[in-house]
């Protein structure tokens, strides 16, 4: 079905997005290495176009799997139910850094470095997250027992040699997204996510705040010496914390270029009221710091599980956006393997009616609506 209704408010969005002056093949260099792609390099301008007069509606591994399906062509549970795929496509690379050929979610990387294309080539945006294994113990990514992984990891500990051949598999990765005609697809990488929890082996109690930084310059410092020039950077923690915690690890702004956050919907359709108090906590946070720092800000994950609530997009998720300039939010996977799982509606669920409405809203933009990202 053709979002007719949108299309004026899309089109102003990217309208907006491509008159922001002219851009040089290269604006920046690094030791004679181009920083960025030309196609990066005009994402990031059009990311900058604040205020946006709609939202992008992003979803994780949209189009690999869904409910009840799995590795059809060109499908999606987004899709299925409004007509279009989701402006944003979020993918894991968590096992990449082991050379597997699949993900932590089993997918396989080359399935993944397709789906990739595909959404550049239909105008859409791409974003990487990486839960990666621990590599001091072999554990992966929630493995907590240790706090030493990220000094062993940084220059001078170690397992700095091999986590050097972690980034290389990465850097490899990224470096192989080129379509056929040989254009390297931009992508928003978003690593070290999460960092103000306690879970993941780079979290808060793990690491110090200058580790952390230096975590995540290395990591953005040597990809870039590797030839990696179609990334941008969006740095996003677990949704708790105020302000001042928000920046206690920021590692800079040369080394960011999106401000975001995780935050969901905890404990079905009991948690509401705690979840719009801390969206419009953090939302209100992120909008000064957004201004402050001249960076467009996102809600990079979010999602209530199984959604429990049938009008949760248009009475919950929508107005809490709405409010502010927000360039997408994006909703976790739609697990084939974990049931209830799952956090996009598909053909049959509860909330797909509810779905459609927000799909219709004039300030959701699903892919068709996205017209010169990359322009
Ligand atoms: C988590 C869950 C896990 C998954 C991980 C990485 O939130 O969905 O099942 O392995 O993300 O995608």
């Amino acid at each position: 079905m053709d979002k007719i209704k949108n299309i004026a408010a899309g089109a102003f969005f990217i309208a907006g997005l491509v008159s922001c002056g002219s851009v040089k093949n290269v604006t920046e260099t690094v030791a004679s290495q181009p920083l960025r792609t030309v196609e990066t390099e005009h994402l990031l301008k059009n990311f900058k176009k604040t205020p946006a007069k709609g939202f992008m509606f992003g979803h994780q591994d949209a189009t690999v799997y869904g409910i009840g399906w799995e590795g059809d062509q060109d499908r999606s549970d987004v899709k299925s139910v409004c007509g279009d795929y989701p402006a944003v496509c979020g993918w894991d690379v968590g096992h990449i850094e082991l050379g597997n050929d699949e993900s932590l979610d089993k997918v396989s990387f080359d399935r993944i470095r397709k789906g990739i294309i595909a959404q550049y080539l239909r105008g859409g945006l791409n974003t990487v997250s990486w839960h990666l294994n621990n590599p001091l113990t072999g554990g992966d990514a929630w493995d907590v027992k240790n706090d030493s992984v990220v000094t062993s990891i940084l220059p001078g500990g170690v397992n700095h040699k091999l986590f050097l051949t972690w980034l290389d598999r990465l850097a490899t990765f990224f470096n192989s997204l080129t379509t056929a005609s040989g254009e390297k697809v931009p992508v928003l990488f978003r690593p070290w996510h999460e960092h103000t929890g306690n879970w993941f082996w780079w979290g808060k109690s793990h690491c110090t705040p200058q580790q952390y930084k230096d975590l995540w310059q290395m990591t953005h410092d040597y990809l870039r010496s590797q030839g990696v020039n179609n990334l941008l950077y969006a740095y996003s923690h677990g949704g708790e914390g105020t302000k001042e915690e928000y920046m206690e690890r920021y590692p800079g702004d040369e080394y960011v270029d999106l401000l975001g956050f995780d935050c969901y919907q905890s404990d079905g359709v009991k948690g509401v009221d705690a979840y719009k108090k801390n969206m419009t906590t953090v939302l209100t946070y992120l909008t000064r710091l957004g201004k402050e720092h001249h960076k467009p800000i996102a809600v990079t994950e979010t999602g209530l599980e199984a959604l429990p609530m049938d009008t949760w997009w248009t009475e919950v998720l929508f107005p809490l956006l709405d409010q502010y300039p927000v360039i997408y939010v994006l909703v976790w996977r739609n697990a084939r393997e974990r049931p209830n799982h799952f956090f996009a509606p598909y053909p049959g669920q509860a909330s797909e009616k509810n779905f459609i409405s927000f799909f219709y809203q004039s300030k959701t933009l699903f892919c068709k609506d996205l017209r010169g990202l990359y322009k």
